[in-house]
C-alpha cells in the first residue's frame, strides 16, 4: 500500500489530491510541522530534506510534490493525471516546471518573509519584488487560459493539481487575481472533488 507523509495546509495536499483523483487506497501519516516532527530523526531517516509531502511505495521513498504527482500519474495512467500523447505530455511537463519554479517561488517568498522564517531573518522588503514578479507570472498563465479549461492538453492533469493548489494559496493570502479567466479556472480546479476527500483525508 501507498504511504502519504503529510500535514494538513501544506504542500502534501498535492499529492493527496493526486491520490485521490487516481481512486487509490493509500495510508496517511500525519507529521506535525508545529511540533518540529519534520526536523526530528525519525521523520529525517525517511527523508533528509525534512519536508512534506514524501511518497512511500515499497522502497521507494520521493519528495517533492511535483515529483509525487507525476509518479502517482504514471504509476496510474488510467487517472489521465499525465497525458500520454507526446505534445500534451510536453506541455504537462513544461506547466509543472512553471508551477514550482515561476509561479510558487514568489509567493513563497512572500510567504517564507512573512511568518515562516525566524523572525530575525524576515525581510519586508522583499515584499515589492516578490509581488511583482508573481504578477508577471500570473498575467503569463492568464495568457494561455484564454480558450482552454486547463494548463495541458485538453483535459484536467497533474499540473493543473499543481497551479490549482498555488492560485489557491493566492487567494488564502488575499492576492486577488484580477482576472476573470484565472478566477473561473481556480473555482474549475479547486472545485474537484477529489480536491475535498483529499482535506478530509488530511485533516483526519
Ligand atoms: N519543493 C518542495 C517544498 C516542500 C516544503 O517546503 N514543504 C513544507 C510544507 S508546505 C515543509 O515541509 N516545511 C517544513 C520545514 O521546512 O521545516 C515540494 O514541492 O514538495
Amino acid at each position: 500500500m501507498l504511504k502519504l507523509y503529510g500535514c494538513s495546509r501544506t504542500r502534501s495536499l498535492r499529492a493527496s489530491w493526486a491520490l485521490e483523483e487516481a481512486g487509490v487506497p493509500y495510508d496517511y501519516a500525519r507529521i506535525d510541522l508545529a511540533r518540529g516532527e519534520a526536523r526530528q530523526p525519525a521523520f529525517l531517516a525517511i527523508n533528509p530534506f525534512g519536508k512534506l509531502p514524501v511518497l512511500v511505495d515499497g522502497d521507494l521513498i520521493l519528495a517533492e510534490s511535483a515529483a509525487i504527482v507525476t509518479y502517482i500519474g504514471e504509476k496510474f495512467p488510467a487517472s489521465g493525471l499525465v497525458p500520454e500523447a507526446r505534445r500534451a505530455r510536453a506541455e504537462y511537463f513544461q506547466w509543472s516546471a512553471f508551477a514550482i519554479s515561476e509561479l510558487e517561488q514568489p509567493l513563497w517568498t512572500l510567504v517564507k518573509h512573512d511568518f515562516v522564517l525566524p523572525e530575525e531573518l524576515r525581510v519586508q522588503a522583499v515584499r515589492p519584488a516578490a509581488m511583482w514578479e508573481f504578477a508577471r507570472m500570473v498575467k503569463v498563465l492568464e495568457q494561455h487560459l484564454q480558450g482552454r479549461n486547463y494548463v495541458a492538453g485538453d483535459t484536467f492533469t497533474g499540473a493543473d493539481i499543481l497551479i490549482g493548489h498555488t492560485l489557491g494559496w493566492a487567494l488564502h493570502a488575499n492576492i486577488a487575481l484580477a482576472s476573470e479567466v484565472l478566477e473561473q479556472y481556480a473555482d474549475r480546479v479547486l472545485s474537484r472533488p477529489a480536491l475535498e476527500a483529499a482535506r478530509q483525508r488530511e485533516l483526519g
